[in-house]
């Protein structure tokens, strides 16, 4: 096998993005750009983040995966960390969304590859810390959903839907021809205030999402448990959606829950994930 020199500049256009000088005044100065993205918008957006080569890498890797991917494919209600029965039928917390999605776990990535080569840099990680400004950032120990993967063919949506964490790191890797959006509500909720009207209004179609324009090699730090967020259908398309999600804690040596892990590494997963 024709194996890669993995070193950071290999992967990372570090003259646009010094990810690793991030105490001279050019890493101060994207830090700066990029909080006040996060500020406004609830996510970081940097194109042109991976260099070609690594993406043209990256997808192959992905793409070599899809056979063995687990299609998901269920209504899943927004709110998947909350009891959610007993309310309204047109009420927020009972609406469910389909999601057909392909997903890769970490257990079915090779260790040897580029995507987990890119997981292990410190630098990586010290730069996500810092856009989140937490004092401290650990890559997981989860043996299934540290590094995870979606692959999206025609007809997969992800629909409508929080995430259980603020701050997940994805890198687009390859889009589809048709669909296949990323469209969002900045900072739609908090756990204060779970703002059901304009929640609803987005649901409706009554408010149009914001969208984010990630083409192949871009990062996203996206405030997931905020804002609410889907991938559109996929209407047409030659090729697959791959995303590749990285997963971050505050603490160190975090996995995930059994009932969790077992959920996403099951062969086909077709139950019924929406009100219980
Ligand atoms: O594949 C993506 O771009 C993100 C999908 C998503 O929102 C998720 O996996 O929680
Ligand atoms: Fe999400």
């Amino acid at each position: 096998m024709n194996r890669k020199n993995h070193t950071l500049e290999y992967f990372i256009d570090l003259d646009r993005y010094p990810i690793h000088q991030l105490d001279s005044a050019e890493g101060k100065e994207l830090l700066e750009t990029c909080h006040a993205h996060i500020d406004n918008y609830s996510n970081c957006t940097l194109p042109g983040f991976l260099q070609q080569s690594a993406v043209d890498e990256l997808a192959d890797e992905l793409r070599q995966l899809e056979a063995v991917a687990r299609q998901v494919d269920f209504p899943a209600t927004a709110y998947g960390w909350m009891r959610n029965r007993g309310f309204p039928a047109e009420h927020p917390r009972s609406q469910l969304f389909p999601r057909r999605c392909g997903t890769i776990t970490t257990e079915q990535i090779s260790s040897e590859g580029p995507s987990l080569a890119l997981y292990q840099f410190d630098e990586l990680t010290e730069f996500v810390r810092k856009l989140l400004n937490f004092e401290s950032l650990f890559r997981l120990a989860c043996p299934n959903i540290s590094v995870r993967a979606n692959i999206m063919q025609q007809g997969d949506e992800f629909g409508w839907h929080f995430d259980t964490n603020d701050g997940v790191v994805s890198f687009a890797i390859q889009s589809a021809d048709v669909g296949g959006e990323f469209e969002y509500a900045p900072s739609i909720r908090s756990e204060d205030d779970e703002n059901y009207t304009e929640v609803s209004n987005i649901f409706s179609g009554a408010k149009s999402p914001s969208k984010a324009i990630t083409p192949p090699g871009t990062f996203f730090l996206f405030m997931g448990r905020r804002s609410l967020h889907r991938v559109t259908r996929i209407e047409k398309s030659s090729q697959c959606r791959h995303s590749l999600l990285f997963g971050y804690d505050k603490k160190p040596n975090m996995v995930f829950p059994e009932h969790i892990r077992k959920r996403l590494t099951e062969p086909k997963n077709t139950s019924f994930h929406g009100i219980d």
